[in-house]
């Protein structure tokens, strides 16, 4: 058995720590990879343009990024999802901790997702009253979206940058690593702060780093995999009988 099949097959509280190549097999580019959104936008930057600034100030900017390349309420969870779940179902592993805000491990059954960055298909409007909206009226009107009831903006729940983590979802993830036996992190760059640093929460000798290119945590890992996520978890999972 491969070293990854051995650690699962032992693990009773595994988490899965993930970033944007999770969901590239759905059809939506990351950010740092050679076909990423990081190579596209001469001018702005993607840190600016998903800025808390950006959304206040120029909100058409901020709307044309977000809604052409971000979000993509047609995508359908990929193998790397799906085995994900297998895992947990099996008892491996007992949650995800994502920086990504595509909602694609709950449409593949997974049910205890920290969504560090937040979610797309949850909205509220900026005005007093704080109303909802939902991902379909965000994309249904053409640019900056307002509020039905009150006419105000309106923002989706992801954490832009510029802005904090929401403090209950930060202290889940913090539990279900500084608790966890395992940790698989995979498609990721690891580039992004906070959501990198609470890696540092995982005290054991189990941090596996499943990712297409190096990052610059593979020194600190315990195992490192340079592939992709569907494949390797697929073989994984294969192995495991599961
Ligand atoms: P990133 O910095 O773009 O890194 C992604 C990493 O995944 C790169 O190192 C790639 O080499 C690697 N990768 C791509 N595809 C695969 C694959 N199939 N198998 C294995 N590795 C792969 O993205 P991060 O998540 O590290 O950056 C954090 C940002 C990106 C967060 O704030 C996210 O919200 C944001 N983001 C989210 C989405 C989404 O919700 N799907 C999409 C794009 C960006």
């Amino acid at each position: 058995m491969t070293r990854l099949g051995e650690w699962l097959a032992e693990s009773r509280n595994g988490v899965f720590f993930g970033g944007a190549g999770v969901s590239t097999d759905s059809g939506i580019p990351d950010f740092r990879s050679a076909a990423g959104l990081y190579t596209k936008n001469g001018g702005d930057s993607p840190e600016y343009l998903l800025s808390t600034e950006c959304l206040h100030e120029e909100p058409e900017k901020f709307y044309q990024l977000y809604k052409t390349e971000l979000v993509h309420p047609q995508a359908q969870p990929n193998a790397a999802h799906h085995h994900i779940n297998t895992l947990i179902e099996a008892g491996h592993l007992t949650s995800v901790v994502t920086q990504n805000i595509d909602g694609l491990h709950q449409a593949a059954g997974t049910q205890q997702v920290f969504e560090l960055h937040g979610s797309a298909w949850r909205n509220h409007c900026v005005g007093s009253e704080h109303h909802p909206a939902t991902l379909e009226q965000v994309m249904a009107q053409p640019g900056v979206p307002h509020c039905p009831q009150c006419g105000a903006m309106v923002r989706p729940d992801v954490v832009l940058y510029g802005e904090g983590l929401d403090m209950d979802v930060l202290n889940g993830a913090v539990n279900a690593l500084a608790n966890a036996d395992l940790v698989i992190v995979g498609g990721t760059s690891l580039n992004v702060y906070p959501a990198a640093g609470l890696l540092q929460y995982y005290s054991g000798d189990r941090l596996v780093l499943i990712n297409a290119e190096p990052t610059g945590w593979d020194q600190a890992a315990n195992l490192v995999i340079h592939g992709r996520l569907g494949e390797t978890l697929g073989a994984v999972i294969e192995e495991m009988g599961l």
